[in-house]
């Protein structure tokens, strides 16, 4: 515990019509979803662009589209063990399917045979343990007989389905994009967090330029947005500059600054390598890497969104039960370093990290052991200290500033602060 200080929690750079992100920022930890039919396809959210299927054949994955074991009061329990406060959900990947009952497209899950609109029961089920609720919905769609063959297209290199698809409009799928949206934010009660996903100015092929918040109308978009839910925050792929920034698959070397002013951001991570589930991907992270994915988030101002693909059945996998089970032992000893905790002014020893909550600095030991650890810069700084997950007392000694130590460690700076830890990994 230290001594009349606090963590400086400055977010200058957030425009000021967008929702108030305190909730955000508090809670640090959401669970993400990708469900779809690709889901089905059990290879990746990818497949239909990565093996360039066809439409009338990625047509099977809806035709059998049929999770029965789906239980969304199960998947909100397990997010709610894991510390996880808030979920973000695919409503629509780039496939195009709607995981809602949409009123303007055939090609949703109502016309599966579950027949049931999934996004109302999991809004549902995650409000009631009490979980905040987000949208993820792709501005991109493979699906719709309007949108663009672009670059990024699966039938890019179809000619024929080129030549056919020759006088689609962009305007009328953005008609669609805005009108699906809108019913996205009328029909299901408060969402607390609007995740779009992706604009792609930047990318070229032949010559050709990706799509930009032009092409999408994302002022306009974002205009209806706060008309139809004032208090939602918004993620930054709009292409408009703003909103929450969102690194994907890796972690930032320090806080996000803008303007030398720290800024909202959230790291988005999978638990193996894909998103929406991969049968066969057997690249699963283990619990400690994604815990200190947390905690490395937290102790640079950001959130994480941990991402889990559930089946086609409807259930989460036992690998990834497993690892939501163990966050959750590790959130229920040291969530207080965790919710409401930001980076702080100090600087941590090498392979720590800090995150602090007014006057609670929190020491997260990244590789053990260490019979001694050195905190820079804290003499006469620290009141007391402890282990958070038993509180038992560690002991430390301060050096003195003015103290000559050229005798002792050369690791041990004068102003610093010596912990001594117990030799066995807590
Ligand atoms: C990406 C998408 O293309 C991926 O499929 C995934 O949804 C990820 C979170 O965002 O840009």
């Amino acid at each position: 515990m230290l001594k009349n200080t606090s963590a400086t929690v400055q977010r200058k750079n957030w425009p000021s019509r967008y929702g108030n992100p305190e909730w955000f920022i508090h809670d640090r930890f959401g669970l993400f979803i990708h469900w779809g039919l690709y889901s089905n396809a059990a290879r990746h959210e990818w497949v239909m662009n990565r093996e360039k299927i066809h439409p009338d054949t990625y047509n099977k994955y809806f035709k059998f589209f049929n999770p029965d074991l789906y239980d969304p009061k199960k998947w909100a329990r397990i997010a709610k063990s894991a510390g996880m406060k808030y979920f973000v959900i695919t409503t629509k990947h780039h496939e195009g399917f709607a995981l809602w009952d949409s009123k303007l497209t055939n090609y949703k899950v109502t016309n599966t045979p579950i027949q049931r609109d999934l996004l109302l029961e999991m809004v549902n089920a995650f409000r009631e343990e009490g979980l905040k609720v987000g949208f993820y919905h792709s501005l991109i769609d493979w699906h719709h007989p309007e949108f663009p063959i672009d670059g990024l297209h699966p039938q890019r290199d179809d000619d024929e389905f080129k030549k056919e698809a020759e006088n689609r409009k962009m305007a009328n799928y953005v008609e669609y994009l805005h009108g699906q949206v809108r019913e996205l934010l009328t029909n299901y009660g408060k969402i607390d967090y609007l995740w779009f996903d992706f604009s792609y100015p930047h990318m070229k092929w032949d010559g050709v330029e990706g799509k930009g918040a032009d092409d999408w109308k994302s002022e306009e978009l974002e205009n209806m947005i706060f008309e139809l839910q004032p208090d939602i925050i918004l993620n930054d792929r709009l292409d408009l500059g703003r909103g929450v920034r969102t690194p994907e698959q890796y972690q930032p070397s320090g806080a996000l600054l803008e303007n030398n002013e720290p800024i909202i951001w959230e790291a988005c991570q999978t638990l193996n390598g894909s998103w929406g589930y991969d049968r066969d991907n057997l690249d699963w992270k283990p619990t400690e890497m994604l815990i200190k994915m947390l905690v490395d988030s937290v102790s640079k101002g950001g959130n994480l969104l941990l991402n889990v693909g559930p089946n086609g059945r409807g259930e989460f996998d036992q690998r990834s039960i497993e690892r939501l089970n163990e966050i959750g032992d590790w959130m229920r000893v040291n969530a207080r370093s965790i919710y409401g905790a930001d980076r702080s002014e100090w600087e941590a020893p090498v392979d720590c990290r800090y995150t602090q909550k007014g006057d609670r600095l929190y020491v997260h030991v990244f590789s053990w052991p260490f019979k001694h650890i050195h905190l820079e810069g804290l003499t006469g700084k620290i009141e007391y200290a402890q282990l958070l997950h038993d509180a038992s007392e560690i002991h430390f000694k301060e050096h003195n500033p003015n103290e000559n130590l050229s005798h002792v460690s050369t690791r041990v700076t004068p102003g610093s602060v010596t912990l001594e830890l117990p030799i066995q990994k807590p």
